[in-house]
């Protein structure tokens, strides 16, 4: 097969353990086969048996490049939008208001429903567009506006599709348990049934990756999670959870306690929680534009994540409701203004834990073997994509190997 040989460019590889911050390799080369990077290093270090083998040369120009993106934590594919609650919202009305009052996600079912998947998928490729104009190569897309087994898979269905139409690696959750919908108002449990029905089923049909639940006085109980979960690894299916977004439930050691992939949000994580997922190996998947978007004040106990080590990854948690963000490195700026990570950190967390969130160990660093998806930036040092608010310096994105 012919290489692609990539130089003139200082490299990013986010890789772990190394001595440069970022794993910085000024004055670096790339080698690629098909889909693949077949050799990362400093450009007088290639070995001349691949430099000869080289049919393409591409001259990078001084860029900067890192992984691709990724974006592990997203509800991307929804109907209509909830900007008359945001007016709410900022007349006093509180989230957890408006969902009790048949608003919130309750809102979004309806438009989901209502919606053909051609339409839905029509509406998701706008906001997709956008996070693929900043880099991103890998998200995951998660359903739960749906919850009816037709409507879940109608949304995990446009997601696949979305994944298919456009040159990115799409990751599909489940997440039927995300709202007891208005039928079954006060028969939680009996909709968890259905829950555990509907996961059998599409999986059955291909259409899932992992399951997610919504852990919260205004959603479920760890109890209810924990069957779901039961369910999700009878199946082998890896779990996450919406874990400690409002309140403290719990739910981060329930989920750690089935070996959960990754849990999210985490505001009002405790030390218990913080411990069980460090032992589960658990990634800690920090939201910023959610915590913004709500005007939260409590902010996740980063210092312990650290003190613990537990991997963190940031995300945009595009959705509706909480966060209508299609921009993941305004989320590495918001990941250091908001909670302190340094920008080594929030690309860390939009790279090599944001792989591990999703259980991907072939994506998130630039080294040998693993996927070819990289992105080419207009800067010459990565503390930049962090600290500019507002600016793209995407210049070129680089997926399975071909620019995109
Ligand atoms: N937590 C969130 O932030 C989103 N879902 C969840 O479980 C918000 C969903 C919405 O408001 O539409
Ligand atoms: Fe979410």
């Amino acid at each position: 097969m012919s290489l692609t040989f990539w130089n003139n460019c200082n490299l990013a590889t986010m890789r772990a353990g190394a001595v440069m911050p970022y794993g910085l390799i000024p004055d670096g080369a790339l080698v690629v086969e098909g889909q693949t990077l077949r050799w990362v290093g400093p450009r007088t270090e290639v070995p001349a048996d691949l430099l000869e083998r080289c049919t393409t040369q591409h001259d990078a120009g001084g860029a900067l490049i890192t992984p691709g993106l990724i974006d592990c934590h997203t509800h991307l594919v929804y109907g209509g939008d909830r900007a008359h609650e945001f007016e709410m919202r900022l007349q006093g009305a509180s989230y957890e208001d408006i969902a009790a009052q048949g608003g919130g996600i309750a809102s979004t079912l309806l438009a989901t429903r209502n919606a053909r998947a051609e339409e839905l998928k029509a509406q998701s490729s706008v906001r997709l567009q956008q996070l693929l104009k900043e880099g991103v190569t890998t998200l995951e897309i998660k359903s739960g506006y749906g919850l009816s087994l037709m409507d879940e898979g109608k949304m995990l269905e446009v997601a696949r599709d979305l994944g298919q139409e456009h040159r990115v690696s799409v990751r599909t959750t489940f997440l039927g348990a995300h709202a007891v919908p208005a039928s079954f108002a006060g028969r939680a449990d009996a909709y968890i049934d259905e829950v555990v029905g509907m996961l059998r089923e599409l999986h059955r049909e291909g259409l899932v990756d992992a399951v997610d639940a919504f852990c919260e006085r205004i959603a479920f109980s760890p109890a209810q999670v924990a069957r779901v979960f039961e369910a999700a690894s009878a199946l082998n299916l890896p779990v996450k959870l919406h874990a400690e977004q409002l309140s403290d439930s719990g739910g981060a050691a329930l989920a750690a306690s089935f070996g959960a992939l990754s849990c999210d949000h985490l505001e009002w994580l405790s030390e218990e929680g913080a411990v069980a997922m460090a032992q589960a190996g658990s990634v800690a998947v920090l939201l910023p534009g959610a915590f913004y978007f709500l005007r939260e004040t409590r902010l996740p106990p980063i210092e312990l994540l650290r003190r613990l080590n537990v991997p963190i990854a940031v995300s945009t948690d595009c959705n509706p409701g909480s966060s209508p963000c299609t921009s993941l490195l305004l989320m590495l700026n918001m990941a250091c203004t908001l909670f302190r990570l340094t920008p080594e950190e929030a690309l860390v967390g939009v790279t090599r834990h944001a792989a591990q969130a999703l259980g991907l160990a072939d994506r998130g660093v630039l080294a040998t073997g693993h996927r070819a998806d990289f992105v080419l930036w207009n800067v010459k040092h990565p503390a930049q994509l962090s600290y500019a608010l507002g600016a793209n310096p995407c210049r070129e994105v680089v997926f399975e190997g071909q620019v995109r």
